[in-house]
């Protein structure tokens, strides 16, 4: 009986031993990402993929297909817990995977019009029935579709979609995939809310940190192909030698998942670096001094992909400190690169102080005039809003607007005015509602989505670039949920037709779980998270009242920073007689800069969506709104509806502990706690200091905020993360 019970007791250690060793090894602190690769806990479904794939044809003779192999093989292995055979030629049910150069099946002539109409970067997978067996194949032109088709046959697994009767191809939408690091030489991230940068510039070139590698295979999953390493307030020093070999460094790291590096060139760089008195654009020995300084960068990375440049503005140097414009600028640049392929990535992200017309309209002025001026190589990175990434903004209007130039959209992932990394935001459905607006610009239907994939003007390049939400937290995004802007953003570069839902789907599988009741009750949070922000922060077309200093929180009262286009006030506009920033034609007329439709459905009151209402209109407290509530109302409903609907997320989330591992289901509870008072905060402050100019009750129906006004207004915040460690 003893012997028995010890017996027991030993099996009892041995398997907690083992059990212990599995979540060791599998400490769910999010670094995976949604490449987690946990075995299919459906038996069945895992039996028939491993017996579709029992045999693997896939030769790889040279980095990117060897890291696709690698990958493959990575994530058979954990989903499957299986290795199919690697054979030359298929003699039962395989996986075949190639280029019409490396693989006779793909090769043939059954598969050679969807090749023609993949371009480099897409793929196609089919299943065929080829002399008695079936053959799952992923082809593509290039190593690189090759990789995208590895990447997408994993999503359905990891997915558990059905594999049997596949016949998809797939290929970008948009050339230019980038994300743009603002992170800093000093590894500090401006309005980076995840710790420090992961590129650790002291310990390269020789350290390669295998993030560098995991960040590359994220990256390559969501198909993002290029990533701009430093600051758009860039440090002229990452143009020295020193440094570029640090950044080569970076690249060959990168280059086997397709990815290409780019840096933010600081356009005072010659005088700085290159001991020039000028950076004159139009100066020959300017021009020089970056036509060998783009040589030095291609010896050392030959696919470098070009420059990024914030030029005139928020203080940065720019071709207008020498009486140039934006063209001069950017085409000198984009003459120094053309030699080896670059490109240049030039912001539209201007406005001057100085210039006493409304800030939303100083990007289209001083860009629209410079229409079909800029070289071939060049893009103009456009935000998706004309103010500054806000919860809620309408579409730039320069969208549209230029037709001869080429225009990238440059979205925020990082949460800068979107609760840093404690709030729950899923961005997909803010990039949605840019993407899918239609500028009119060339008659309805002309959305911006189709002036970024050139299906306005096929002459020109295209791109979408997003401000990246990624550090050394070990979860890389500081939020769980964080990481699915991240994810979003990618696949949305590469069709932006995909749907919010059908992203956070795909995303919530492969990040936590493939159970029906938690993707579907996650999902449906996820897609109302953003509105539930824009409600306790900014709703009804309000903007950027965030506190001026480190936008951390509610300061719609701040006015003391040296810029009145930084202040909050000159935002909101609130007075007695009401509130909103008047931009009708008897306003600053910025509706003007839209297409005649756009233009009068922002301006006239009746047409204009409540979404945008105190953006283009200033309107009294007492206003009847569509609902039949006051303005005033309306606007304290808003706000508490933001703080319940955070409440509501909670109580679900609550439920969920059955299906995510207890670090992470810990991790996203007190992250939401966290939130709800953020929130709470974002909605007492915002209705009480409005109320000072309404003269308004707060309905009865609602609790009254926590604390006075001015408890609110007297909160300091130190060290609040993103700004560069200067408060
Ligand atoms: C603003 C950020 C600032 C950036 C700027 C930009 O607050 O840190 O430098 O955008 O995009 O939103 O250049």
């Amino acid at each position: 009986m003893s012997i028995k019970l010890n017996n027991y007791r030993l099996k009892g250690i041995l398997l907690l031993f083992i059990l212990t060793g599995i979540s060791a090894a599998h400490a769910e602190d999010g670094y995976r990402l949604w490449l987690r690769y946990d075995a299919i806990s459906n038996k069945s479904l895992a039996q028939s993929y491993r017996s579709a794939i029992s045999q693997l044809v896939f030769p790889a003779r040279n980095p990117v297909l060897d890291a696709a192999k690698k990958e493959l093989r990575s994530g058979l292995k954990g989903l499957l817990q299986h290795q199919p055979a690697e054979v030359k030629t298929a003699t039962g049910n395989a996986l075949v995977i190639g280029m019409p150069q490396n693989n006779s099946l793909v090769a043939g002539a059954q598969f050679k019009t969807v090749l023609n109409g993949l371009g480099t970067d897409g793929y196609f997978i089919r299943s065929v029935a080829t002399g008695g067996k079936n053959c799952l194949v992923i082809g593509a032109n290039t190593d690189k579709g090759v990789l995208y088709g590895v990447f997408n046959l994993l999503r359905l697994l990891q997915t558990n979609k059905p594999i049997d009767h596949l016949n998809t191809a797939d290929q970008p939408s948009v050339t230019y995939r980038i994300l743009d690091h603002w992170d800093n030489l000093n590894r500090t991230v401006e309005r980076g809310y995840a710790g420090f940068s992961i590129w650790n510039w002291h310990k390269l070139p020789e350290f390669i940190d295998p993030r560098y590698l995991d960040y590359a295979r994220a990256n390559a999953s969501i198909g993002i192909n290029g990533t701009v390493l430093n600051n758009v307030n860039a440090n002229a020093l990452s143009l020295t030698n020193q440094y570029l070999v640090k950044a080569a460094a970076i690249a060959n790291a990168l280059r086997p998942y397709g990815i290409r590096v780019y840096l933010s060139a600081r356009f005072s760089a010659p005088i700085e670096i290159g001991g020039l008195k000028t950076a004159d654009p139009l100066d020959p020995t300017v021009k020089k001094w970056w036509a060998d300084k783009a040589d030095e960068i291609y010896r050392l990375i030959p696919d470098f992909g070009g420059f990024l440049v914030k030029a005139n503005s928020e203080g940065q140097p720019g071709p207008q400190s020498y009486g140039r414009n934006h063209a001069d600028g950017a085409n000198m640049l984009a003459d120094a690169v053309a030699p080896h392929h670059g490109i240049v990535m030039w912001r539209a992200f201007v406005y001057d102080n100085n210039v006493p017309d409304d800030r939303a309209k100083q990007a289209y002025n001083e860009f629209k005039p410079l229409d079909g001026q800029f070289r071939s190589n060049v893009i103009i990175q456009v935000k998706n809003g004309a103010i500054d990434f806000q919860p809620r903004e309408p579409f730039h209007p320069l969208f549209g607007a230029m037709p001869k130039t080429a225009l990238m959209l440059e979205l925020q992932i990082t949460q800068e005015y979107l609760g840093f990394s404690t709030h729950l935001v899923y961005e997909a459905p803010l990039v949605k509602e840019c993407l899918d607006a239609d500028t009119y610009s060339a008659g309805k239907g002309s959305t911006v989505v189709k002036v970024l994939t050139g299906k306005m003007n096929p002459d020109l390049i295209t791109g979408i670039a997003g401000v990246a939400n990624i550090g050394t937290d070990m979860n890389w995004c500081g939020h769980p949920f964080a990481q699915a802007n991240w994810y979003a953003f990618g696949r949305l570069a590469w069709n932006p037709a995909q749907t919010s839902t059908a992203i956070a789907d795909d995303w919530l599988r492969m990040t936590f779980s493939n159970s029906q009741t938690f993707v579907a009750d996650v999902k449906k949070f996820m897609l109302q998270s953003r509105e539930n922000t824009v409600n306790y922060m900014t709703p009804l077309g309000l903007h950027h009242i965030m506190a001026a200093t480190g936008h951390y929180g509610p300061g719609p009262w701040d006015n003391n920073l040296s810029r009145a286009d930084w202040n909050p006030i000159y935002y909101h506009k609130a007075d007695a007689n009401g509130i909103g920033f008047d931009r009708t034609t008897q306003g600053s007329n910025a509706v003007g800069q839209y297409a005649p439709q756009v233009r009068d459905a922002f301006n006239n009151l009746a047409a204009c969506p409540d979404i945008y209402l105190l953006w283009f209109h200033h309107l009294p407290w007492n206003y009847k709104m569509r609902s039949g509530e006051t303005l005033w109302n309306e606007l304290v409903d808003h706000y508490y509806r933001g703080v319940d609907s955070v409440r509501a997320m909670q109580q679900i989330w609550n439920r969920m502990g059955t299906y995510v591992d207890s670090e992470r289901f810990t991790e996203v509870q007190q992250l939401m706690n966290i939130q709800l008072n953020e929130a709470t905060r974002w909605r007492d402050a915002c209705v009480q200091y409005f109320q000072t100019f309404s003269n308004m009750p707060i309905p009865a129906k609602y609790p009254r905020p926590l604390h006075p006004l001015q408890y609110y207004k007297d909160q300091r915040f130190n060290f609040v993360p993103g700004t560069g460690g200067s408060n």
